[in-house]
């Protein structure tokens, strides 16, 4: 780890002139984020990114109904009329912005990613691009993301849009792609009024609601090869608000514009999905996840990883410099089910005493192990010990001289034994606890 006498800086200013070299810094900067030039604010909610961790991922629409999940209309399959009428009952009177913002921050939950419109095409916001949304269609006639966007701005967390580039209901979505031909649509359309109508639709998302974390984009791979006009969107996202991120779940490598890479049900690098690219680039990473098996309300779906579980996958998204956006499928009439609420509190109250080794935290320097992960702040170095019950625990070589072992976050000492081959440290008592810090900081 390089260090820097606390004074240089100092010297530099009196006795050399600063704006070249901080000219040069930023150019350097400029170049090591790739081709692309971008503007200072969206390195900066880059960074606000990568320190938040943790996010709340939200599917919640006219699927929701039903109870199958948010594919039904696809899997059973629904035909557009049939769920016209359907979509005409939704009418979540127990919706509370409230609550569901509350239960995110008791999470330690720093955002929330919300389906806007999912594949089956309705809007659950206020919008004048089609009648076929929330306040139009519905007897409930109110516009939850607006409660829940100023719900946000009250408790301090960013909200993004989930936006499905994939329709299952638009007729002009044509030529199809390798879903939604059995909804009972003419074999016609017009692909560049389809991208209008979403350029129209993402230009009210990033007007009317404030400033928003960014659009979580999905549904690509249903046409990859498609033209998808995404200079054009991507530009117009950024003009609206220059803060914006994109975060494109097309499962390829980042593309100019983007800001995130995004992998689902499964952490960076790995492919247990089997539709995860393993390449990773320099940008900020997340990892999206269901509770159970289900985006969508499951009503028969009891299937929930445990607290310690979901807990270990937010410790070992975290080792990888990721963030872990957990999903919940809220129900139809608007409450959210008792075990994912149960599980969420529980790793809030996790968090509230260990958030300290994951928050603002960046991978650490031993990737990642079948005992656990590293991460740092700093100077300091934070061994998350997640599954190992032997009482030491030997560790490669850390470089940089000698180090010092505290648990964490109690600060009590732990021995180390160090050699040039590694380091040793003395775990905390504990073992069943899920997950041991130690935090390691040179002498
Ligand atoms: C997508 C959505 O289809 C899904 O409903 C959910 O919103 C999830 C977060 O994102 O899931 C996908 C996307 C692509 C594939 C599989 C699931 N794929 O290419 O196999």
């Amino acid at each position: 780890m390089s260090r820097i006498y606390p004074g240089l800086l100092e010297d530099a200013r009196r006795t050399v002139q600063f704006e070249p070299i901080l000219h040069a810094l930023v150019v350097l900067f400029v170049l090591a984020q790739g081709r692309d030039s971008v503007p200072a604010e969206r390195l900066a909610s880059r960074e606000w990114y990568r320190d938040a961790k943790f996010g709340m991922f939200v599917h919640w629409g006219v699927y929701s109904l039903l109870g199958q999940g948010e594919w039904v209309m696809q899997n059973r399959p629904i035909a557009v009329s049939d769920y016209e009428w359907l979509a005409a009952t939704f009418n979540p009177v127990k919706f509370d912005a409230r609550a569901w913002v509350s239960l995110a921050k008791a999470a330690g939950m720093r955002y929330i990613t919300i389906t806007s419109r999912h594949h089956d095409g309705f809007s659950m916001f206020a919008t004048r691009a089609t009648r076929y949304n929330i306040v139009d269609w519905t007897p409930f006639q109110r516009d939850p993301l607006k409660e829940l966007a100023d719900e946000c701005r009250r408790q301090g967390l960013k909200l993004f849009f989930y936006y499905s580039q994939l329709d299952w209901h638009h007729s002009d979505y044509w030529p199809r792609g390798s879903t939604g031909h059995n909804t009972g649509r003419p074999e016609s359309g017009d692909w560049n009024r389809y991208l209008d109508f979403l350029d129209a639709q993402l230009t009210e998302l990033l007007t009317n609601y404030g400033a928003v974390g960014g659009i979580w984009f999905d549904g690509m791979w249903d046409k990859p090869n498609a033209e998808w006009r995404l200079p054009q969107t991507y530009a117009l996202i950024h003009r609206l608000q220059p803060g914006a991120l994109i975060v494109p779940n097309h499962h390829q490598a980042p593309l100019p514009g983007e800001d995130v890479q995004t992998f689902e049900q499964d952490l960076p690098g790995a492919n247990t999905a089997g539709f995860n690219t393993r390449t990773i680039g320099g940008l900020p990473l997340e990892t999206s996840l269901t509770m159970n098996d289900s985006w969508g309300f499951n009503l028969t779906d009891h299937h929930y990883k445990s607290t310690r579980e979901l807990i270990h996958y937010l410790v070992r998204a975290a080792g990888v410099g990721a963030n872990l956006l957990l999903n919940i499928g809220p129900r139809p009439d608007g409450t959210i089910p008792p075990e994912a609420e149960e599980r969420l509190r529980e790793i809030g109250q996790w968090l509230a005493t260990n958030g300290g080794a994951i928050y603002a935290t960046r991978a650490g320097p031993i990737a990642p192990r079948s005992w656990g992960v590293t991460t740092q702040r700093g100077d300091t170095v934070f061994v998350h010990v997640l599954d190992w019950s032997d009482p030491t625990l030997a560790l490669p070589s850390l470089g940089g001289g000698r180090w010092k072992a505290k648990s964490w976050p109690d600060g009590k000492v732990l021995q180390v034994m160090q050699a040039a081959g590694g380091v040793t440290i003395t775990l905390p008592a504990g073992g069943e606890t899920a997950d041991r810090i130690v935090a390691l900081t040179h002498r």
